[in-house]
């Protein structure tokens, strides 16, 4: 069964950057429904047992077209957020330091550099979806977005995300309303490079 992970900060923790109402709805209605939904579709599919990253990058495998465009979404909803709730903190922002840093300086020139990319980025995605920082196990990064719930795993070049922005309007309406662009300068001021220091060294070792 899958679980969302624990909120490691308060709803109010990362104001005035990401609101209260926003995150409790985010993680409590939201979040909860794709896992909800996510372990009903496996459930069905009888393949409750495999582990999230291969679920989706292996969905070509689940032969009912129904369950498997509830897992595309719904196991993409509940890995995506996840991820996303783990890499902000109200200690975030900044710049990641050390070995990591270095890493992200060298693959885009500069850290600007790399902030106004993936800002792009996420902010040209047209509707629904997510901004990527993604790395694969030779520890290359790569940048780039995709629709919905999709995330780099469902494309099988061996990219693993890292950090993912999320720029459904449910992340960021009530506060920001349509300024998209806004909500992706404040998500900067949260980011917690501590953890995606981590989930780099996590790609890289396998
Ligand atoms: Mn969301």
């Amino acid at each position: 069964m899958f679980n969302q992970i624990q909120l490691p900060y308060a709803y109010d923790a990362l104001e005035p950057y990401i609101d209260a109402l926003t995150m409790e709805t985010h993680y409590s209605k939201h979040h909860a429904t794709y896992t909800k939904n996510l372990n009903d579709a496996v459930q069905k599919a009888g393949i409750e047992e495999k582990e999230i990253t291969s679920l989706l990058s292996s969905l070509d495998s689940i032969s009912d077209e129904a369950l498997r465009k509830a897992i595309r979404n719904n196991g993409g909803g509940f890995y995506n957020h996840n991820l996303y709730f783990s890499t902000m903190s109200p200690e975030g922002g900044g710049q990641p330091e050390g070995a990591f840093g270095n890493v992200l300086e060298k693959s885009f020139g500069s850290f600007s550099a790399f902030q106004s990319e993936l800002s792009s980025l996420a902010a040209g995605q047209f509707g629904s979806g997510w901004g990527w920082l993604s790395a694969n196990p030779d520890g290359k990064l790569v940048l780039s977005s995709s629709a919905n719930q999709d995330n780099p795993l469902m494309e099988g070049g061996g990219f693993i995300p890292i950090l993912g922005i999320d720029v459904w309007e449910h992340a960021y309406y009530f506060k920001y309303k349509n300024l998209r662009v806004d909500y992706i300068k404040s998500f900067f001021s949260v980011i917690d490079w501590k953890a995606v220091a981590v989930n780099y060294e996590n790609v890289i070792k396998g």
